[in-house]
């Protein structure tokens, strides 16, 4: 049997593709990648799983109004009948409620090639189409977005554009890691990458001799090889234990007066704040001690130790998922600035060099593969995780980033490339909020839990079923992605199924501009090429990428600082921001009169933590991290990720203490719970995790229980999560807020049976 070999690509890194007989039997690591994911070995069974949506299919009890309960049955029908049945309804639902009552956001992180990015796709038909309700911000950063432009005019940092690894290895010599520096997070990269090089980055630091501090709940949230000293912390309390450091840094005269004088603004009111002299508060290390478990003298040593030598502080994006995150973004700056080594080599702050890979990575500036999208015209837009109070509350005003909004009213709900039964918080409350639409589409490889609440489900193709081109600005690789299977079963490709509707409402060759696949795939090359001839660089001409299979951008000349153009010449330099300074008090911010977010970094108690009243009760924060086996809830039915799973179920992991008082071992089956919901989970006693804490990765499929009052089945921890703005400032995401209890499980367990497709009749 010969075996063919295609070069392909996943968020979780590029890969050849062994393909045998029309079956993926195997994903080769690309080999110019040092450190490959496991998660690449999950890809062949997923591609030809029984969970594939094989045909397009219509929920049974759609049109009778019957509720989505996540159990419901199907019936195929035709890609004809399913065509004609989504583009009916958009055309009813535009003229008879208008384009704000589509959502169409479709929040998700879809696949690594940019052509074929069915979000992208999805926003553009919708668009062109006469428009949507968007959906702005993400999950990911959603709080670090608005808050940063406030106090330095940007969130570049955020993304990418931090001091470059090279520049820290070389100069740095204390790396104060706020949520540690987890690798098992460095396996991604969105839109792929070539090389995993988190690792790599973070072996030479340690090389080099710099010392690292891991501040986090979670002791494995730095590599053993780091040899970081763990500071454990209660959860959602990172910005008293800053604010106590820059205390201790301002009344032992140990911060950079020039620094603060010459490059920020507002010292002087947050210097109050921290002496408490309005207050009768002083924000010292004895607060502090009280509020983040963090001992008083370990919270001075670490500031004496920041300002004694070149020092980085990094932030997880993790501490801004949480009520308030903006707060500790805001902090960590000021802390920098008080430190003084914001513009200079290997000093300062960066966010997110343990989040994701690429962050830090030196890359000449050149642009990722993009697809280009058109205005929205119907001019709607929401904060992301503000979809639950929409749907649950259409008319409803409320606050965001200084302005005032009405929810929309929703009728129609189109969703290609995201999973908002794993992403969103509250679950039970998200899935009251559904029965809103009257009409839900979904475009889905597989059976996830959003698409079994979907009215009308339309099977894709996974990338090894067409070509594309992905990459990513945060890696040093542009790649091809060659078809290697055909169709499974009657998938299509989301860029067909859109250009099909498009026709039938009438404007495919603007959906298209009259391009294929193929001719896509060079277009968005030749863009990369052309921004790479801007900058000197000399790509080979697309038939040649295309044979090779990738193409390397050269080494950058000199390490990327950041701010330093800033430091340099603040005058000529100046940040945008309205002082052009680093706005430790934001004038902005103070108008728009926030409880929730003061006008300078500020401890205010999250609604959930472990100091709060409800903690009597509740006395467990529930941290719900990123998973170190799969993608958010991609591929959890497949292999690398079941192979993690204890007694079924997504693992939680408990400090001992916590598991002996409740007589819980490593391997049984328990239950968390609080006043939003219950979960089952297998049990992993682990002391690297703090006391007072619970862990548990995202992403297992939400597997709703039958009745009230029973448990989702599986370990969705998205039905306990906290699902209220971040504050008006972002209406991010709090997820990483919440309390719970947790308990042994002893009845007998209900089965999980998301991991069965659900009963769907054959068409006739
Ligand atoms: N409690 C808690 N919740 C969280 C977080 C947390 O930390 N704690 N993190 C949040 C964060 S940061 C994020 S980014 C979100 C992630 O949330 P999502 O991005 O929604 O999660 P994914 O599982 O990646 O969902 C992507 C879906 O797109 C589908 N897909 C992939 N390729 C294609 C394609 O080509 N076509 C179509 N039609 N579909 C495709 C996949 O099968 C998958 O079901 O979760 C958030 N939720
Ligand atoms: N393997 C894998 N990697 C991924 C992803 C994935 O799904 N799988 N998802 C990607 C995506 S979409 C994103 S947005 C990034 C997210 O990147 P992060 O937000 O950095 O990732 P998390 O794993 O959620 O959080 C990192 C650690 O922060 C700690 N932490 C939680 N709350 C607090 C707190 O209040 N204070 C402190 N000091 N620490 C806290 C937790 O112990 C956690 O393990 O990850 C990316 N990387
Ligand atoms: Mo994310």
């Amino acid at each position: 049997m010969t075996v063919a070999r295609f070069p392909q690509l996943a968020h979780w890194g590029a890969f050849t593709a062994l393909v045998e007989d029309g079956r993926v039997v195997r994903c080769e690591p690309f080999a110019r990648d040092p450190a490959p994911s496991n998660m690449l070995d999950a890809i062949p069974e997923m591609v030809h799983s029984p969970l594939r949506i094989a045909r397009p299919a219509i929920r049974e009890g759609w049109r009778e109004g019957k509720e989505r309960t996540g159990a419901d049955r199907f019936r195929e029908v035709s890609w004809e009948e399913a065509l004609a049945a989504v583009a009916s309804e958009l055309a009813r639902v535009r003229e008879t409620f208008g384009h704000a009552a589509i959502l169409g956001g479709s929040y998700g992180w879809s696949s690594a090639g940019r052509v074929h990015h069915a979000r992208s796709l999805l926003r553009r038909f919708l668009f062109l189409g006469g428009g949507c309700v968007d959906q702005v911000a993400n999950y990911s950063f959603g709080a670090a977005q608005y808050v940063l432009p406030r106090v330095i005019g940007t969130f570049q940092p955020v993304v990418g554009q931090v001091t470059d690894w090279s520049s820290i290895v070389k100069h740095a010599r204390l790396i104060l890691a706020f949520g540690g520096l987890a690798t098992k997070n460095g396996q991604v990269t969105s839109g792929g990458a070539g090389a995993h090089t988190m690792e790599t980055w973070l072996r030479r630091a340690k090389e080099a001799g710099i010392e690292f501090v891991s501040i986090t709940p979670l002791r494995s949230d730095s590599p053993d090889f780091l040899g970081a000293q763990w500071v454990p912390i209660r959860p959602n309390t990172d910005t008293a234990l800053m604010l106590a450091m820059m205390h201790t840094l301002l009344t032992e005269a140990r911060y950079d007066t020039e620094f603060v004088a010459r490059y920020c603004v507002g010292f002087e009111p947050f210097r109050r704040y921290l002496l408490g002299l309005d207050d009768a508060i002083a924000k010292d290390a004895q607060w502090a001690e009280a509020i983040t478990g963090v001992g008083a003298d370990t919270i001075r040593e670490l500031a004496r130790r920041a300002a004694a030598t070149r020092s980085m502080i990094t932030c997880a994006w993790s501490l801004q998922r949480a009520h308030h995150g903006e707060q500790p973004y805001w902090a960590s700056i000021v802390l920098a600035a008080m430190l003084g080594g914001i513009g200079l080599p290997g000093g300062g702050f960066g966010f997110g060099h343990g989040s994701t890979n690429g962050i830090g990575v030196p890359r000449v500036d050149v642009a990722g593969p993009e697809v280009p999208l058109p205005l929205n015209p119907a001019r709607a837009m929401i904060p992301v995780a503000r979809i639950a109070d929409m749907l649950l509350d259409p008319g409803a005003s409320y606050a965001f980033n200084g302005r005032r909004y009405t929810f929309p009213d929703i009728r129609l709900v189109y969703w290609a490339g995201g999973n908002p039964f794993h992403h969103h918080q509250d679950l039970n409350r998200l899935q009251r909020a559904w029965q809103k639409p009257q009409t839900v589409i979904v475009h889905e490889s597989w059976w996830t839990p959003t698409a079994r609440h979907a009215d009308i489900v339309l099977p894709a193709t996974t990338t090894l079923e067409r070509n594309d081109v992905g990459g990513s600005t945060r890696d040093t690789f542009v790649l091809a992605m060659h078809r290697a299977i055909d169709p499974i079963g009657d998938a299509k490709n989301d860029f067909d199924i859109f250009r099909a509707l498009a026709r039938h409402l009438g404007y495919e060759s603007a959906f298209t501009e009259d391009r294929d696949e193929m001719a896509w795939c060079q277009w968005v090359y030749d863009q990369v090429r052309a921004s790479a001839t801007a900058k000197g660089v000399a790509l080979p001409g697309f038939q040649q990428f295309w044979a090779e299979g990738f193409v390397e951008l050269p080494p950058c000349e000199r390490d990327y600082v950041l701010f330093e153009d800033f430091r340099r010449d603040p005058e000529r330099h100046p940040l945008k921001t309205p002082s052009g300074r680093i706005e430790i008090v934001s004038e902005a911010v103070a108008g728009f009169d926030y409880a929730d977010c003061p006008p300078h970094p500020t401890w205010i108690p999250p609604a959930e933590w472990l100091g709060s009243a409800a903690a009597q009760r509740w006395p467990i924060h529930l941290v719900t991290h990123q998973p170190a086996s799969r993608l958010h809830a991609q591929m959890d039915p497949g292999p690398v990720s079941r192979r993690q799973k204890v007694a079924g179920r997504e693992p939680v992991r408990i400090n001992p203490q916590d598991a002996a008082r409740r007589g819980i071992r490593s391997g049984d089956i328990v239950r968390l719970f609080n006043p939003r919901g219950a979960c089952l989970a297998g049990a992993v006693v682990d002391a690297d995790v703090m006391p007072g804490v619970v862990v548990m990765a995202t992403g297992a499929w939400f597997d709703p229980a039958d009745a009230a009052g029973e448990p989702e089945r599986h370990g969705n921890p998205n039905v306990l999560t906290l699902d209220i703005g971040t504050s008006p400032l972002a209406q991010g995401t709090s997820a990483l807020t919440a309390l719970v209890e947790i308990e042994r499980w002893d009845q007998p367990a209900p089965a999980v049976r998301v991991f069965t497709p659900p009963v769907v009749a054959a068409a006739g």
